[in-house]
């Protein structure tokens, strides 16, 4: 097939209930729903010549676009976090872990390092790391939180690197951007983590990124009581458990800009990486106080599904 060359799909009924049923609840789908794509290509077009037929699914003409379900979006109303499961392609991840190898030659850490290992390559610099949020499903999906065409690309990206043996033992969350600030410079606040895992942190202590679940709603409520202006150190709350955010790689993680978190311990063999994209509704500076007193100030279409426990904990207004 001519490379600009596209096919239409005219995806019928059955195929459409087969995608829905393996995308729901965020299942590893990709393989299956190309395979339902192909078939349902082959019943649109059975007269093509054999040459126009593809191989596998070319992502650049044929796309089901991922939604989130109703439960995923319950879920990181109420804690705060998803994992959506294949997001990115193996491509694009091999070009993305290529990407921090240059980076890495760049900014190496220095020998026998143990720890994390930040760098923040611009959006620009780097494009096989914005091909992660941009040539994947990964920005679409981020906005079924904050409504379609609401949010706008980032100017810098996070290479999170965390090498082994390294415990973390602060036990203690922090929110970016406002710890420490003089109180006239405004917090460096933004909507939603867009997190992807570039190796496997499947299991505990692999590097996993730290949170403490519902704590958007917990800072919310005491940024409400004790005004916005007090985002100059961690808000004094009662911490729930702390969680490890597993993931496979290909996987991304959405977290509320408000939650707790913290980088986690890596006893593993192999060092981690993750890169996160912080992203923000158009316009969303100029509301820094209001989006930390309202958790749902930049989310739309979560607003509806919130009453629930809203009723219980206060921290919808
Ligand atoms: O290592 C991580 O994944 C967490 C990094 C972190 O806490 C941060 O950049 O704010």
């Amino acid at each position: 097939m001519a490379e600009n060359d596209t096919i239409t799909i005219r995806v019928d009924e059955r195929i459409e209930q087969a995608i829905a049923a393996l995308t729901r609840g965020g299942a590893s789908a990709t393989t299956a729903i190309e395979q339902a794509i192909l078939e349902s290509a082959r019943r649109a077009a059975p007269a093509a010549p054999t040459e126009a037929m593809p191989d596998s699914i070319d992502s650049r003409t044929l796309s089901v676009r991922r939604m989130l379900t109703r439960d995923q979006l319950q879920e990181f109303a109420e804690r705060g976090y998803i994992v959506i499961r294949d997001v990115v392609p193996p491509d694009i991840l091999a070009a993305a872990n290529a990407a921090v190898d240059d980076q890495l030659r760049m900014h190496p850490p220095q020998e026998g390092h143990a720890g994390p290992h930040f760098m923040f390559p611009k959006w620009e610099e780097e494009p096989a790391l914005a091909a992660l949020l941009r040539d994947t499903q990964a920005f679409s999906l981020a906005e079924e939180l904050t409504g379609d065409g609401a949010m706008e690309y980032p100017w810098q990206t996070q290479i999170a690197m965390t090498y082994p043996p390294y415990t973390d033992d602060r036990g203690m969350p922090h929110i970016d951007g406002g710890m420490r600030r003089k109180a006239d410079e405004p917090p460096r606040t933004f909507t939603v983590l867009a997190g992807f895992f570039l190796t496997d942190q499947d299991d505990d202590d692999t590097g996993n990124l730290y949170v403490w679940p519902g704590t958007h709603r917990a800072h919310a409520k005491y940024f409400r009581e004790h005004g916005p202006d007090a985002f100059t150190s961690y808000p004094d709350i009662k911490l729930p458990e702390r969680e490890q955010v597993r993931g496979r790689a290909g996987d991304m993680l959405l977290k509320h800009y408000m939650v707790g978190h913290n980088v986690g311990s890596n006893t593993s063999d192999s060092v981690r990486r993750t890169v996160y994209f912080r992203l923000k509704v158009r316009g969303h500076d100029a509301t820094w106080r209001q989006i930390l007193q309202n958790p749902w100030h930049d989310f739309t279409p979560l607003r509806p599904l919130v009453s629930a426990f809203e009723e219980n904990d206060d921290s919808g207004r």
